[in-house]
Parts: C-alpha cells; structure tokens; sequence
C-alpha cells in the first residue's frame, strides 16, 4: 500500500486499525425486522377493482403454460404452499414495501412470457416484473395482491462475438454471471454495481442502472444495443440489433430502458462490451472539506483524463458506519470529513501509474488532500472498493430502515443536501442519540463523478413523521437547486407522486398516452412509476 501523507511517499504496506468510536450505536443485522403490509402502511394506495382476483383456472393455464419448458410457479393458492415461500418475491430489499401476491410466476422461454402477458391481459390479471429484487424503490415486489413474473430461470448467455464484442443474453442472467463469462474472453459488462451478485441485466436495464463507473463507461441507454421485450397483449418486439449504428425510425429500445416494467417484460439483451482493462489502480484521499473534494475531481479529470474510471465521494458519517459494521480494514488512521475512491483502468500499468503518481503529487502539493493510500494488489484494491460498496449494506444494519434519496444535482450544491438535512431532522428533534429520536444518522455519498448523491438516512424503524419531514422537502430542494429526485434508482412505489418535480405537466401527459398505446389495459406494473 502507497501511502501519502503531506509530502511523504512512502510504502508502508498496511492499512490503519481504527476501531470505531461508533459501533456501539448500531445493530448487525440487515433490516431484522418483518415489514408491515405496504397497503396498511400506505392506506391511501386503493386496490383498483379493475383488476380480476386470481382463481385456480388461472393456476391450471399458467401450470400447463409452463409444464413442457420447464418454468415453474409458487402457488400461495395451493394450501400445501409454505406461506415463507412467497414472501422473497413479496419483500423488497430495504424491508420498507410488502405485498401481499399470491402467486409468482417463473417463466423460462419468452414464448411463455408472452402466453402468460396475453392470458393476463384478457383476464385483466396485474402482473409485477422481478428481476434479482435489488430495487431501492419499491418498484419489484407488489402492493396488493398482482402477479409476480420473476425472470431468474431465463438466465442463458446466448453468444458473444469477440470481434464487435457484443454480447447476446437473457433478461434473467445475473449481472455478476455475464462479467464473469466476459472476463473469460477478456472483455467486460460495461456497468458494475454492488447488487451485481444478485441482479439480473433485464432489471438493470429495466431500472437503466448508472452504477460505479458510468463516468468512464457510459449509459445503458448507450450500451444497450438491442432489447427484445413482450408487450402487455402478447406480442414479441424482436429488436435484438447487434450493430453499433441503426439509424432507422424511432428507437423504441430507448423507451423500454428505465421503463421498470411500466411498458412490458424485458426478456433478452444485446449489449456493446468494452475490453477488460490490463491495468487498474485505485486510491483513496483522505479530504478536508467538500470544496476540496471539488478541486481534487476537477484535477483528477485534467490529469487522468481517457483513464480515469470511477470518482466516488463519501463522508465521515459513511465510513463511521463502516467501521464500524464491516470487517474490512479502515485505509487511514486519521479520519478526515470527506474521502475520495478514484480508479483508473487503461491499458498500460506504467503510463497510468506515471498519470495517477503526477496528479496525487499536485493534490498534496496544493493541499487538496490530507492524506491517501493506492492499492498495491488486487486484495487491497478490493478492500478500498469495499470501503465505498459496502455502505449500503451497512446502512442496512444501522437500524431498522433506511430513508433512501438518489438524487442528481449541480456539483457545486450537491453535498449541501445533506447538511441541509441534517439541520431539518435536528430542528425537529427527529435526529438524535436518545431512543425516542428515530433518526440514526444522515449520511451522503455517491458518483460524484455523475453528479449523483446518494442522500440516506438511516432510522431505528420506519417512522411516518421522518417521512413527513422528508418528502416532499427533499424533492422540493432538489427541483429548486435544477437536480433531478432520480439519478439512477428510478421511480417505482417511492417517487410516483413526486415526478412533476422532475418532468413538467407535458411530458408526464405524453408518458401516460405512451402507456396507453403499450398497454391500454394497465395491467403493468400498477401503483407506481407515472
Ligand atoms: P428488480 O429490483 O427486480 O426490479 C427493478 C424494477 O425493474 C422493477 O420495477 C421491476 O418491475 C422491473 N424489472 C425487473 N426486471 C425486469 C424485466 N426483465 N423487464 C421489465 N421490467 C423489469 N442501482 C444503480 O443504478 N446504481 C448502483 O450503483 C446501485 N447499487 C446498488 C447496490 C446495492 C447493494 C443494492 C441493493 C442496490 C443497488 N442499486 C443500484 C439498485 C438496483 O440494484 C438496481 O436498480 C438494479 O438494476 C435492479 O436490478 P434487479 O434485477 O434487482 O431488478
Ligand atoms: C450505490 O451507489 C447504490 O452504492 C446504492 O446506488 C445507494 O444505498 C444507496 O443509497
Ligand atoms: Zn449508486
């Protein structure tokens, strides 16, 4: 491990051994609890009547839909069913929404995707895509009692063509899986994300993830090349394009990525590859204010330019956390109130070093950082990663629940968001050590890089008045500093109500007729999105 400390370079080779001051003021484990019901904690959602209740015909045709195939259901209808079965496909990973679905569909082949979308279309039976069930807002598990359709069996890679190095795969593939495949020819997903073990690439693409290194390698809704999809009645959109330019008509692949499941099933994917870098290396900075979290980007761009992969910011408050939940080892003794996770990846090891080790000289030189350590092998490397991937988790482990925000704003505002919040909890006593203060902690970190921050406050249990306190007033001050109330994680159950802070009266009108046009009958993804 490099270590740098004002204008000393120096090998040190560990990492410091700080134990938290923290650690005693959380839990371990990840959202312990069961959650309530999300149409008794939300008892202003109403289960639309249009809807048909699911009867045992409706059993028997998917059963037999699925039998030759080889999908499978879990069948809540089906009194020698363990209720426990269903409740993964019911729960949503921040143990905030539950639904009440009775059955969950998995679907192996799109041609039963399709059987099932028209037989559900005709009965007017609501249906909920799932992917991996990483979603942060609520989007993936039911409200009432609709449809599971769970694309985990529809996990084939089809092919990849080493040349273009466009990769052909299932909606249902892990994203995790279709790295690791990739890494064998040498290539690499062009997103990564700390869900990655357990989301599938239609999710991603149905949420239009950012993830970890958007900076450096784009939007899906540039690496996407080609999406098959079934619409609400049956139909296959065979869209599967290969090629890198098609510039014929509409592009209504476009329209399906961060659809999350509003306009039909996504249920295979071309994607454009990039080489598997032969050179990557990481640093952490320990920083002094945000300002200088500002200039350290803005150096880090001039200097690293094409190879600069990730910019992540977190703050004190994040690797408290950390510490104190984690088993990984803390980077630097000192804590400092911002820290930094570059990364680059190019192609040659002593061309990026030379770059890296002529921007770190100028930040210590100008004081930009306080202090910093660069990954000396791929154990360290990991840990600095884990040190930014594992905040979720953490957060997780805090309380009992977590009010998640992801916002996009102008960098120069984009921490004030949380100090800002901070103020607003405490002011009305809501933040606070005692146990009747349900606020935990605020903590900001996020893709700088993107101008995206993620604003979480962690809580001893999901609280209505930490709710109230929260929202709209965060969407508010993200619509008047121009953010956006979605960078990355979408709409879903959360935003629903809050996109006009984000999109005006017209757009929101032209989605809906688009909806429409897909789906007339509205039996995709009911209660949420627009
Ligand atoms: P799900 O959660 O199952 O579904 C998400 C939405 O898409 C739902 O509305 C669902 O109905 C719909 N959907 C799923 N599959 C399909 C399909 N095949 N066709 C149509 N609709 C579908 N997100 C980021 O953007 N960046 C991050 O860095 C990031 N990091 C994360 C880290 C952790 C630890 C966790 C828990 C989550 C993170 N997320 C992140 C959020 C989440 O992982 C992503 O949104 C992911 O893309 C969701 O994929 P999934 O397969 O789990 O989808
Ligand atoms: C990340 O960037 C994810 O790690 C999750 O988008 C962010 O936990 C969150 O709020
Ligand atoms: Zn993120």
């Amino acid at each position: 491990m490099l270590f740098l400390r004002r204008q000393v370079l120096a090998q040190v080779g560990r990492f410091a051994n700080v134990s938290a001051n923290a650690s005693t003021k959380f839990g371990s484990l990840r959202f312990a609890h069961k959650p309530s019901f999300t149409a008794d904690s939300y008892p202003s959602l109403q289960r639309d009547p249009r809807y048909a209740t699911l009867n045992q015909a409706d059993i028997d045709f998917f059963r037999s839909t699925l039998e030759k195939e080889g999908g499978s259901i879990v069948n809540g209808l089906d009194q020698s069913t363990d209720p426990s079965d269903l409740e993964a496909f019911n729960v949503d990973w921040t143990h905030k929404y539950r639904g009440k679905t009775q059955l969950a569909i998995k679907p192996k082949t799109t041609e039963q995707v399709s059987r099932i979308l028209k037989y559900c279309n005709s009965r007017r039976l609501a249906i909920v895509p799932q992917g991996g069930n990483t979603g942060l807002v609520g989007g993936s598990i039911p409200v009432f009692d609709e449809i599971v359709l769970n694309l985990s069996l529809m996990n084939k890679i089809h092919s990849f063509d080493e040349l273009s190095g466009v990769l052909s795969l299932d909606a249902g593939v892990i994203l995790e899986n279709a790295d690791n495949f990739l890494a064998e020819k040498d290539h690499m997903f062009p997103l990564d994300l700390g869900a990655k073990g357990s989301c599938q690439v239609g999710g991603c693409a149905a949420t239009a993830a950012g993830g970890l290194r958007l900076l450096r390698y784009g939007s899906l809704h540039g690496t996407i090349l080609g999406i098959e999809a079934v619409l609400p009645d049956g139909t296959i959109l065979d869209n599967m394009v290969t090629l890198r330019k098609d510039n014929t008509g509409l592009d209504l692949k476009q329209l399906f990525i961060g659809s999350e499941g509003y306009l039909g099933i996504i249920t295979r994917l071309t994607v454009i590859c990039p080489r598997r870098p032969r050179s990557t290396n990481v640093a952490f900075f320990g920083v002094s204010s945000y300002e200088n979290v500002l200039k350290a980007f803005s150096e880090s761009k001039s200097y690293l330019t094409e190879i600069i992969s990730a910019f992540e910011m977190m703050d004190n408050t994040s690797q408290r956390l950390v510490d104190a939940l984690n088993s990984t080892q803390r980077p630097l003794e000192e804590e400092h109130p911002f820290y930094v996770l570059l990364e680059t990846q190019g192609s040659n090891k002593e061309h990026d070093e030379q770059k890296l080790n002529e921007l770190i000289e100028n930040l210590i030189e100008k004081e930009v950082i306080a202090d910093g350590v660069i990954a000396q092998d791929e154990s360290q490397l990991r840990v600095l990663w884990e040190r930014r991937e594992g905040i979720t988790e953490c957060l997780a482990k805090a309380g009992s629940g977590v009010y998640k925000y992801d916002v996009s704003l102008p960098l120069n505002v984009l921490y004030d968001l949380v100090n800002a919040t901070k103020e607003r909890l405490a002011d009305l006593k809501l933040l606070g050590e005692s146990s009747d203060q349900p606020v935990i902690d605020v903590v900001g970190f996020g893709h700088m890089g993107d101008g995206n921050l993620h604003l979480n406050v962690a809580v001893r249990q999901y609280d209505k008045r930490v709710e109230k306190a929260l929202e709209p007033w965060v969407f508010e001050w993200v619509a008047s500093h121009r953010g956006s109330i979605s960078a990355e994680h979408g709409l879903g159950l959360l935003k629903k109500p809050y996109l006009g802070y984000s999109k005006s009266p017209e757009m929101i009108s032209l989605m809906k007729t688009l909806k429409n046009v897909f789906d007339p009958n509205g039996i995709m993804l009911p209660y949420k999105y627009v």
